[in-house]
């Protein structure tokens, strides 16, 4: 019988020298311990995904440099692009968490709080989360997260987090690529910044948080979560799949839902949605 063979889209163009380089500099046990670089590729999700299929071992990352097809989470049954120009940094992280699938979103939370760590102490950003995963900067995005997993028989064989940072991507590019309410981190410090180091950075405070969300649930890291939550005790304005809700975001329970108390003063448990930040009318 044959065996499956992982199919890398045509345009990627393969980086193992960065990936050498990484792999000296990164001080990680579990997340890292094989890394794939790419120039270029579609969406380092895509290449993670057909990974899954081959690799049993958690931890694998797949980075790279430009994305032509990058994309963001779903909106209807389409994906939110995201735009992926050279200068960001794309990453995709294979994670085989025993936890169950309800409890997989909680991931994006993690990561999360994770780049805004690094963010806020390594480089002096001051980036907070906007629910559930969008980090901002006054109101301009520098980094998304996308979570995608994969279940069978109701149990959760993986899960993918990708991330995406504007790191040295420039203003004219950000307008170049319709994305003007972005930011980045060499927008915001007006110097450009070492990839390897940002990801390494990055790497090594997911996999802290990661092994404290394996042992703990998302319990021990809420009270940092909530810290960094932008929009917490404001009037929000909420999109979710089905309808648009307006009220107080009240809190995020242990699940990582936002909880949000309607002007009636009932109480709603969102699990996903776009928070459109508001001011009440
Ligand atoms: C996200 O989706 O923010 C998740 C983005 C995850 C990207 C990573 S890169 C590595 C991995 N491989 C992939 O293919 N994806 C992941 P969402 O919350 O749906 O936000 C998408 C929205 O963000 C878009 O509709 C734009 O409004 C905005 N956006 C797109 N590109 C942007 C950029 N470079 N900077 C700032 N905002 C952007």
């Amino acid at each position: 019988m044959n065996k499956p063979q992982t199919q890398f889209p045509s345009n990627s163009i393969k980086d193992p020298e960065w990936a050498q380089v990484i792999k000296h500099r990164l001080d990680t046990s579990v997340i890292g311990h094989k890394i794939l670089c790419y120039k270029r590729t579609s969406s380092t999700n895509d290449l993670a995904k057909d990974l899954a299929g081959t690799e049993k071992k958690e931890g694998v990352v797949i980075i790279a440099r430009e994305q032509t097809q990058g994309r963001g989470r779903l909106h209807g049954d389409q994906p939110r692009k995201w735009y992926s120009p050279p200068g960001g940094l794309y990453a995709s992280i294979l994670l085989r968490p025993t936890i169950s699938p309800n409890q997989a979103p909680s991931l994006a939370l993690v990561c999360a709080i994770a780049v805004a760590n690094v963010l806020r102490k390594q480089y002096n950003i001051s980036a907070g989360i906007k629910w559930p995963n969008d980090l901002l900067i006054n109101d301009k995005k520098i980094c998304g997260v996308l979570t995608e997993g994969s279940t069978s028989n109701g149990s959760l064989n993986h899960v993918i987090v990708g991330i995406g940072i504007n790191v040295n991507v420039t203003t004219q590019s950000l307008r170049k690529g319709a994305q003007s309410s972005g930011t980045s981190m060499l927008i915001e410090l007006g110097t450009e910044l070492s990839l390897t180091e940002v990801i390494c950075h990055v790497l090594e405070e997911f996999e802290k948080l990661y092994l404290e969300f394996i042992e703990h649930d998302l319990s021990k890291l809420l009270h940092s979560y909530r810290s960094l939550l932008l929009t917490l005790g404001q009037w929000i304005k909420i999109q979710t799949i089905d309808e648009t809700l307006e009220g107080i975001a009240q809190d995020i329970d242990s699940n990582g839902s936002l909880i949000l108390q309607l002007a009636d003063n009932s109480v709603r448990q969102i699990y996903s949605g776009e928070v459109i930040m508001s001011k009440r009318v």
